[in-house]
């Protein structure tokens, strides 16, 4: 038998049957068939015993060659697979970019934050700088300094959270007042604006949360008067409710202010009619307000008899329920996005 010409034969048959192969799978098949155990190239080499044994290592590596021959073209054929799998995945993958992009849904500002921008860009343009205050707060500042001492009656108008004997959760906005005042040390005149939350424990109800917002206005100069209070009060109704409201001051009564006013505005619903929205009064209540107390500002390092000054707290879900006729506070933090979308700037 002539092996070279038997090998020659076999590898243009195993060349063919490589070439012709698609899938990965069949790879292994071609592979066990001529390189097997069962296969030709098994065959050819139990001829050996037969070859004269100085002709047996020529003869086993001319095998051995052709097999080694057939191998790199399987791996070859292995890489050519390898890599029309990956450029197929490619083609799946390509991105469209004519296709439209899909919509994703923009948030809107929370309605009480819109309210607190709308006071804000207000007074800002009046010269109104912005504090903040904390959230935990001294018994000192959020009673005390404010000319509330221990035992005042008044304490009761807002129930607290204590967090200690003499740290609490504010319950209004009002010892940014202080702090503020004590910070400017006596000397500067002070016009500042403070929106902020506070804690009260009040029963949740319609009207009530013991969670809510409060926008604290305060000046202090030498000259400041109940007309400058009245003018700026004015001037955030017919931002907030638009032209040619109307303001009426009540008196009323702050342990830190004297006088004290609460504040009505005629109602934008029925331009004063009476209505619904105003229980038939014609005005609606916004917010407290006043000169500030003598002992306020002693006790933030003020000199009495040479400065003056006003100051006001707005309840901000107050307001926004006035002016959208929202009927129960609650809605404002329950996080219902079919109610947060209403009010998309
Ligand atoms: C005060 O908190 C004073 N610090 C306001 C003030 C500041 C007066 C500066 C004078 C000078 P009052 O407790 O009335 O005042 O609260 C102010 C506003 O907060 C109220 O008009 C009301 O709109 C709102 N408010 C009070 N309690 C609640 C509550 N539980 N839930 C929601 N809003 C409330």
């Amino acid at each position: 038998m002539d092996v070279k010409a038997t090998l020659d034969a076999l590898k243009r048959e195993a060349k063919e049957a490589i070439t012709a192969i698609e899938k990965m799978h069949e790879l292994n098949d071609v592979k066990a068939k001529y390189l097997g155990k069962k296969g030709p190239f098994a065959d050819i080499m139990k001829l050996m015993r037969d070859v004269p044994n100085d002709e047996k290592p020529l003869f086993g590596k001319t095998v051995n060659e052709a097999k080694q021959v057939i191998l790199q073209w399987l791996d070859e054929a292995r890489e050519r697979l390898v890599q029309a799998q990956i450029q197929a995945q490619l083609d799946k993958e390509t991105i469209d970019v004519t296709l439209p992009g899909k919509k994703f849904e923009l948030g809107t500002t929370h309605l009480l934050t819109q309210m607190v921008e709308d006071v804000e860009d207000l007074l800002i343009g009046m010269g109104y700088q912005v504090m903040e205050g904390p959230e935990v707060e001294q018994e000192e500042y959020n009673f005390e300094k404010l000319n509330l001492p221990q035992d005042h009656p008044a304490r009761d108008m807002q129930d607290s959270f204590y967090i200690s004997d003499s740290t609490l959760l504010r319950t209004h906005t009002s010892p940014v007042q202080v702090r503020t005042m004590l910070q400017y040390g006596g000397t500067k005149p002070v016009k500042i604006i403070c929106p902020g939350k506070v804690y009260r424990r009040d029963d949740d109800d319609a009207t009530h949360s013991h969670q809510f917002m409060q926008i604290e206005g305060l000046v202090v100069d030498e000259h400041t008067s109940m007309a400058d209070l009245k003018g700026t009060l004015l001037e955030i109704a017919n931002t907030l409710f638009g032209e040619g409201r109307d303001i009426r001051l009540r008196p009323s009564y702050f342990p830190f202010t004297e006088p004290s006013v609460e504040v009505d505005v005629s109602c934008h619903n029925c331009n004063g009619k009476g209505c619904h929205i105003c229980k038939g009064t014609g005005w609606i209540e916004i917010l407290g307000a006043g000169m500030v107390h003598n002992n306020v500002l002693e006790a933030s390092g003020y000199d009495s008899t040479k400065y003056r000054g006003f100051a006001f707290g707005i309840g901000v879900e107050r307001l926004a329920m006035l002016k959208y006729g929202i009927n129960d506070i609650r809605m404002f933090y329950t996080n219902d996005i079919r109610f947060n979308r209403q009010f998309k700037k």
